[in-house]
């Protein structure tokens, strides 16, 4: 990676801020947890983030540890704070609200009192650590708020966010008991990045509406009394690295597992966290679509979709979970054999080479969200593939990857008869037009990677 004056430790720190931090081998599967390792460990950076653990009461003593190069400052929560701040407000509230969810969104006044008082903790610790030199880099909805409690904590330095899911239309947004508070305090960043065109679009408008901020150029407002900028960046991945761990020796077991069940049959693949915005029940009916409007599929085309359950805590995950197995027993049952099993389903999790050589043998990878911020697995996906007999991906024009990925087959995930036809013509794509789609997706997935993506965020501070 090139050498950046803003993260020369000499200058000033990156100091990195989320809730969960990749310390959590459970928290690694998570895209922000991918993303961000490496730009901490190239650039000796710290990551400020939760330590996983809830504790009696509420003291802050820190952990402090190091793990491959990458500072971490931990600190526990109490499990009233954990309650509403983040089962509450952050799961319950923001991530429907976002997501267009208003119907599964839960308000209740305790959770976001629980949600400020986490920021202000957080607060707390980095204001005791900054200097003025260093950049404090915020990660998503978790900490709306900290900038402001820094600005009051009379800190400096300069402070960026970036948020990983949606920034919904300002109609939704006003929906939130507290979008003004949220909205003020969203002005003392001095850069904002966003994930697509369409969620920058958005939050001009809310600054400009709601607060009469005055747009300077095309991203930068001026907002109460203050410029702030608001950069379109998607987030991207390291593509030869990840076809590089396609084939590495764990790929290949994986792939020889999966082998063994699948035979000479094409194979469809999902890869989420469960999650009601993935859209898994849409996708599932969409593949029992396609067993009922073709039966030359049957007996030859599996899908397995792997969902690790990563909320089960909160009722809509239960439901979801409990949805997706009648869909599948329902598929199974309808059009099973004693050889061949349409759906699999698998509610676990797998590790990230596993992961890769499962995409590298499949055919068509299905990533169809209702709303999806980015969505790295349609990327990983790409770079996953043997260059010479590509697979297919499936794209929801709700991910915001579809912006980039234009070269996939882009979907309406509600749309189940044009998601079990695309099925179709994904599995048989000719092998010249498999070619011509992958290439161009592949290359954008090299040109706009996450170096690239964190050079976006960063590129208005070196002026
Ligand atoms: P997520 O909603 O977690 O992230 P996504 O971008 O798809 O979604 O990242 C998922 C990551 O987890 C990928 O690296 C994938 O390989 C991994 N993963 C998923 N299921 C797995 C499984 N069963 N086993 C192992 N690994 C698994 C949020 C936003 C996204 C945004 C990212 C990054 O919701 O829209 O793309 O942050 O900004």
């Amino acid at each position: 990676m090139s050498p950046n004056p803003l993260f020369d430790p000499a200058k000033g720190r990156l100091i990195a801020v989320s809730n969960r931090t990749a310390i959590d081998p459970n928290a690694r599967a998570g895209g922000l947890a991918v993303a961000l390792w490496d730009s901490l460990a190239e650039t000796k950076g710290t990551w400020v983030g939760w330590s996983g653990k809830l504790r009696d009461f509420a003291g802050s003593k820190l952990r402090e540890t190091t793990d491959d190069g990458v500072k971490f400052t931990l600190t526990d929560i109490t499990k009233e704070q954990y309650e509403g701040f983040y089962l509450g407000y952050a799961n319950s509230v923001l991530w429907p609200l976002l997501h267009n969810r208003l119907d599964l969104a839960v308000f209740d006044n305790h959770y976001f009192k629980a949600y400020a008082e986490i920021n202000l903790k957080f607060a707390n610790i980095i204001a005791s650590k900054a200097n003025e030199d260093d950049f404090i880099w915020v990660h998503d909805y978790h900490f709306f708020l900290l900038a402001h409690d820094l600005r009051a904590a009379n800190v400096t330095s300069k402070i960026g966010f970036f948020l990983h899911i949606p920034f919904p239309a300002p109609e939704i947004f006003r929906a939130l008991p507290e979008h003004d508070i949220i909205g003020r305090a969203l002005c003392d960043y001095d850069v904002i990045g966003l994930q697509t065109e369409n969620d920058v679009r958005n939050f001009i408008r809310f600054l400009i509406e709601d607060f009469g901020g005055e747009p300077i150029n095309p991203e930068q407002v001026r907002v109460e009394g203050r410029s702030i900028t608001i950069r379109h960046c998607p987030i991207g991945m390291n593509g030869p690295e990840f076809a590089q761990t396609a084939r590495c020796e764990v790929a290949d077991q994986a792939v020889a597992k999966l082998n063994r069940f699948l035979g000479k049959r094409q194979l469809i693949i999902g890869v989420d966290r469960m999650d009601y915005s993935k859209g898994l029940p849409q996708r599932f009916e969409a593949v029992g679509r396609l067993f009922d409007n073709h039966p030359e599929t049957h007996g030859a085309v599996s899908f397995t979709q792997i969902a690790p359950p990563s909320r089960s805590i909160v009722d809509e995950y239960a439901q979801l979970r409990e949805q997706l197995d009648q869909l599948s027993g329902r598929i199974n049952g309808d059009y099973g054999d004693l050889d061949w099993i349409p759906i699999r389903y698998l509610a676990r999790s797998y590790t990230r080479e596993e992961i890769a050589g499962l995409y590298r043998l499949s055919d068509v990878c299905l990533v169809t969200p209702l709303q999806d911020g980015m969505n790295l697995v349609a990327k990983e996906f790409i770079a996953a593939q043997d260059p010479e007999d590509p697979g297919v991906l499936i794209l929801s024009q709700f991910a915001g990857a579809a912006e980039q990925m234009q070269d996939a087959i882009i979907v309406n995930p509600h749309a189940t008869d044009e998601v079990a036809q695309a099925i179709k013509q994904a599995l048989e794509m000719p092998l010249s037009e498999r070619k011509k789609r992958w290439e161009a997706l592949y290359q954008n997935v090299c040109d706009e990677d996450i170096k690239w993506w964190r050079d976006q965020f960063f590129a208005p501070l070196k002026s």
